[in-house]
C-alpha cells in the first residue's frame, strides 16, 4: 500500500505492538564515503536547487511557492500563508545547512515548482539524545502532483542529511504515514468569533445568537498575572534553565541549550512571542509562555484575504496555574489582534484547553521519526515536542 514508506527505515504498521524489536536506530550508520555522492535522478525537465534563504529573490520565491501550494484544511476552505520572515526564522537557527534547503526547479523557465527543507536538532528520546533533522516545508506545486515527486524529495534530503553524518530525523504531517510515534488533534480558541464564523471556520452553536457568542469569548483588556512582561535578551539564560528543567519531564521533547533558546523563543515581531513571570519581590522567572504566527489565506472570500493565527509553542508554568498563564496569552493575543489561538493536545494543555474554551479541531496532526523506533506509541502529552 504504501510503495514508497515500505522501503524505508520506519516503523512498519505490521510491526506494531511487537516489544521485541529494540528501541533506538532502525539501520546503522554507513560511512560517509558510502553515502551516495550524486543527487537522485529528477525527470528530465526538472533540476535541483539550494535555496539561499539570505536572498530576498529567493526567499520570495519560496514564500510564493508555499503561499499557493501548501497545506490546506479537509475543506480547502484556508491554506497555510507563512510569511517570508517567519520562513527565515523556521530555516535558520544554530548550525543550519543551506544544503538541506532544497528546491526543484523547471530547467527551461527556472521556476520553483517543490521545495523540501530540513533543519538540525537535538531531539531526546526517553533518555537518549539524538541529532536529528527536522524534515518540513514538502510541498510540491498543484500542477505536479501524484507523479511521485515526493519520494525523490524525500529520498534528497535524508541524502543530504547523510553527508552531514545525521542518521535519523522528526517530522509531522497531517496524512497517516508508516508509523506515527502519536497523532494529536489541534485545538481553537476563538479571539474573534464573528469574523470566524463571517469566513467559515466555525459556526454559530445551537441555540447561541452572534452577540451571546460575542460575549462568551469576550477577554480582559490587560494580563491579570502580576510580572507578567515580555521576554528579553537577557532574559535567555534564566529561561533555558527553565525550560530544560520542564521539558525533562516528556518523554521525548527537543534539547534545548542557551543559543537554542535565543533563536526559538526571542520575540521576533509578527514571528514569535514569548512571555514570562518575574516574581515581583525576588526577581525569579517562575514561568514562561510562547506562540507563534502563522496565518491562513482564507479561500475565495472577497472581505476578508487573511485569518491572523497564534500556534501555542512553549509553555512553562512553575508557580502561575497553566491556565491562568494561558489567560494571559490569549488576552495579550486577542490585544495584537490575532483571530484565533491554536493549541495541540502535548504536553500539559489538556489541562487548560476545555476550561479556556478552546474547541476541538477535525483532522489529526501525526508525529514521527525515521530511522528510529520507538516501543510503545506516546500519548500526545508525553510529548515535549512543538514542529512549525
Ligand atoms: C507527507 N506529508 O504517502 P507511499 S508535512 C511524507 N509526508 O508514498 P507523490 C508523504 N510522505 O504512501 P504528491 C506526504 N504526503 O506510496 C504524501 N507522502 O509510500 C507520500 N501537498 O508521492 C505518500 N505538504 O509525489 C506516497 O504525491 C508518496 O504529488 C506520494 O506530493 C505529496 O512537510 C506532497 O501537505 C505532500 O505539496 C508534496 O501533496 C503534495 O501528492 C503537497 O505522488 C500540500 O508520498 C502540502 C503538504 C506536507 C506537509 C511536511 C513533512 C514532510 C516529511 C517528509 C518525510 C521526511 C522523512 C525524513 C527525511 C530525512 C531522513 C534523514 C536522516
Ligand atoms: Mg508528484
Amino acid at each position: 500500500r504504501h510503495t514508497f514508506w515500505e522501503t524505508q527505515p520506519v516503523g512498519q504498521f505490521k510491526d506494531l505492538g511487537n516489544t521485541s524489536l529494540p528501541e533506538g536506530p532502525i539501520e546503522p550508520p554507513t560511512p560517509l564515503s558510502e553515502v551516495r555522492q550524486e543527487p537522485y535522478n529528477l525527470p528530465n525537465q526538472f533540476e535541483w536547487v539550494t535555496c539561499d534563504m539570505d536572498s530576498d529573490d529567493v526567499c520570495s520565491e519560496v514564500y510564493t511557492l508555499l503561499s499557493n501550494n501548501y497545506v490546506e484544511d479537509d475543506e480547502n476552505l484556508f491554506r497555510f500563508n507563512y510569511s517570508k520572515e517567519f520562513l527565515r526564522w523556521a530555516l535558520r537557527p544554530p548550525g543550519y545547512f543551506s544544503s538541506w534547503h532544497i528546491g526543484v526547479r523547471v530547467k527551461s523557465s527556472k521556476k520553483l515548482v517543490a521545495f523540501i527543507t530540513g533543519i538540525p536538532a537535538r531531539i531526546r528520546v526517553h533518555d537518549k539524545i539524538v541529532t536529528m533533522a527536522e524534515v518540513n516545508f514538502l510541498c510540491v506545486h498543484k500542477k505536479l502532483r501524484s507523479k511521485r515527486l515526493a519520494p525523490v524529495m524525500i529520498k534528497e534530503v535524508t541524502r543530504r542529511v547523510h553527508l552531514e553524518n545525521i542518521w535519523q530525523a522528526a517530522y509531522t504531517a497531517g496524512v497517516v504515514l508508516p508509523t506515527p510515534i502519536t497523532s494529536c488533534q489541534y485545538w481553537h480558541r476563538s479571539l474573534n468569533p464573528k469574523k470566524l464564523i463571517e469566513v467559515g471556520f466555525s459556526q454559530l452553536g445551537p441555540r447561541m445568537t452572534m452577540s451571546r457568542t460575542i460575549k462568551l469569548y469576550k477577554l480582559p483588556d490587560s494580563t491579570v498575572t502580576p510580572g507578567f512582561r515580555n521576554m528579553k535578551f537577557h532574559d535567555v539564560p534564566a529561561v533555558t534553565r527553565l525550560i530544560r528543567s520542564y521539558l525533562s519531564q516528556f518523554k521525548t521533547a527537543p534539547e534545548f541549550d542557551e543559543t537554542d533558546v535565543e533563536h526559538w523563543l526571542l520575540p521576533k515581531e509578527n514571528v514569535v512571542d514569548s512571555y514570562l513571570v518575574e516574581c515581583p519581590e525576588t526577581h525569579e522567572i517562575t514561568d514562561f509562555c510562547s506562540f507563534y504566527t502563522l496565518p491562513s489565506s482564507i479561500l475565495g472570500n472577497q472581505t476578508y484575504p487573511t485569518l491572523k493565527a497564534a500556534y501555542s509553542y512553549y509553555n512553562v508554568s512553575t508557580k502561575t496555574p497553566l491556565l491562568q498563564l494561558m489567560n494571559d496569552a490569549l488576552i495579550v493575543a486577542k490585544s495584537k489582534d490575532y483571530d484565533v489561538f491554536n493549541a495541540l493536545d502535548v504536553m500539559h494543555n489538556e489541562s487548560f484547553l476545555r476550561e479556556l474554551k478552546f474547541g476541538p479541531g477535525d483532522g489529526k496532526l501525526h508525529y514521527y521519526l525515521y530511522n528510529y523506533r520507538i516501543n510503545q506509541p506516546l500519548k500526545p502529552s508525553e510529548l515535549g515536542l512543538v514542529l512549525l
